[in-house]
């Protein structure tokens, strides 16, 4: 029994030095190095796990399948140029570019494709909270991220029949031009585009968030279903986005799925809705699926309100395995760290093979 786990190392590049709570408090950067290194620890210690670097190669336009140029460009290069406008840095940390202003409701589209001339301030234009600052490691961090989620992709692509990504940062909350939500390369749409090369491709996310990049990615797409399974954005964080009623639109219209659930959500409500996600799933027929998985549904997640226990992860996975799809897993949040541990090896084990 195998499960290929693709893994890079990059991910210590990015570690921001705190975030900015509602409150304005300064709160330790839950998206923390530590995360990837637990779960692979535990995955190292099972006997199915099979752990793989990911492909060679610099891979630099592979962000470009799912974002566009100008925002590409401004991840890679946003940090640099700000770093040598001699920015008033702080003490006590290394340099870290959060955004100082943001664009205005409407005045965004007049400025698309111009965004980039002031590096030293723009990235107010491509980010959507404060929780996704540029660091110098970040680029490559996230780049390497990606190139993990290609690489389980490709592994599917070329036979196995699972493959999870390890990937942090994570990625679904960036979209086409935007990061925010801790992501910069939205990881699980990478991954879906390269699998829509052979056939449309269902996407789950199984966050406790809202997948809004992915949804914003493949909302003109009917190749690509997207369906999301988080708490109702009335309550929690992305706050603005994630309602039922948001379906796709163009030629992706009914091509999206949100299915928000309330805070104290029990593993018994989840895997209720895990099969209103299979009904839509079942008519679209897809040829692979892609899990985007978030182990901040976990009851005692420090910044969630469901109340999932390692046991509901074994159940949700057998039942996202019996659905027998060629599968793609890609890592995306989960921030109680003495728990990621036993919850990743208990969600993987039924896909290991
Ligand atoms: C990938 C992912 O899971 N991103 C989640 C981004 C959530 N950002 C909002 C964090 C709000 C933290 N509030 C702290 C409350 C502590 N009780
Ligand atoms: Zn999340």
């Amino acid at each position: 029994m195998t499960l290929p786990i693709v893994h890079s190392e990059t991910y210590r590049r990015h570690h921001p030095a705190f975030e900015i709570g509602s409150g304005g408090r300064i709160m330790p950067y839950y998206e923390s190095p530590q995360r990837a290194e637990i779960m692979l620890e535990a995955l190292r210690a099972t006997s199915w796990a099979k752990i793989v670097t990911p492909e060679e190669g610099r891979h630099e336009s592979l962000p470009l399948l799912v974002h566009d140029g100008d925002y590409v460009w401004f991840i890679r290069n946003g940090f640099k140029e700000w770093l040598a406008t001699n920015p008033l840095l702080p003490e006590g940390y290394p340099p870290t570019y959060y955004p100082s202003s943001f664009p205005p409701p409407r005045a965004r589209r007049r400025l698309k494709g111009e965004a980039r001339l002031n590096a030293s301030e723009g990235y107010g234009y491509y980010t959507f909270d404060l929780t996704a600052p540029l660091i110098e490691g970040t680029y490559e961090a996230a780049l390497g991220a990606a190139k993990c989620a290609m690489t389980a992709a490709n592994l599917v692509l070329y036979g196995d029949r699972s493959a999870y990504a390890l990937c942090r940062p994570p990625g679904h909350h960036a979209g086409r031009d935007f990061s925010g939500g801790y992501c910069y390369f939205n990881n699980t749409a990478i991954a879906a585009k390269i699998l829509s090369v052979r056939g449309s491709v269902a996407v789950i996310d199984i966050d406790y968030h809202h997948g809004n990049g992915t949804q914003d990615i493949f909302w003109e797409d009917d190749r690509v279903l997207t369906i999301s399974i988080h708490c109702d954005p009335r309550m929690d964080y992305p706050y603005f986005v994630g309602f039922a009623d948001e379906v796709g639109g163009g030629a992706g219209e009914g091509y999206n799925l949100n299915i928000p659930l309330p805070p104290g959500t029990t593993g018994e409500w989840y895997l209720e809705a895990l099969e209103l996600a299979f009904d839509r799933m079942r008519l679209f027929d897809p040829w692979a699926l892609v899990i985007a998985v978030g182990f901040d549904t976990y009851g005692d997640d420090p910044i969630s309100k469901f109340d999932l226990i390692t046991s509901d992860y074994v159940a949700v996975a057998q039942r996202l395995r019996a659905l027998n799809l060629p599968t793609v897993l890609v890592q995306e949040g989960g921030y109680n760290t003495e728990a990621l541990g036993k919850n990743v090896v208990a969600f993987l084990e039924p896909f290991a093979e």
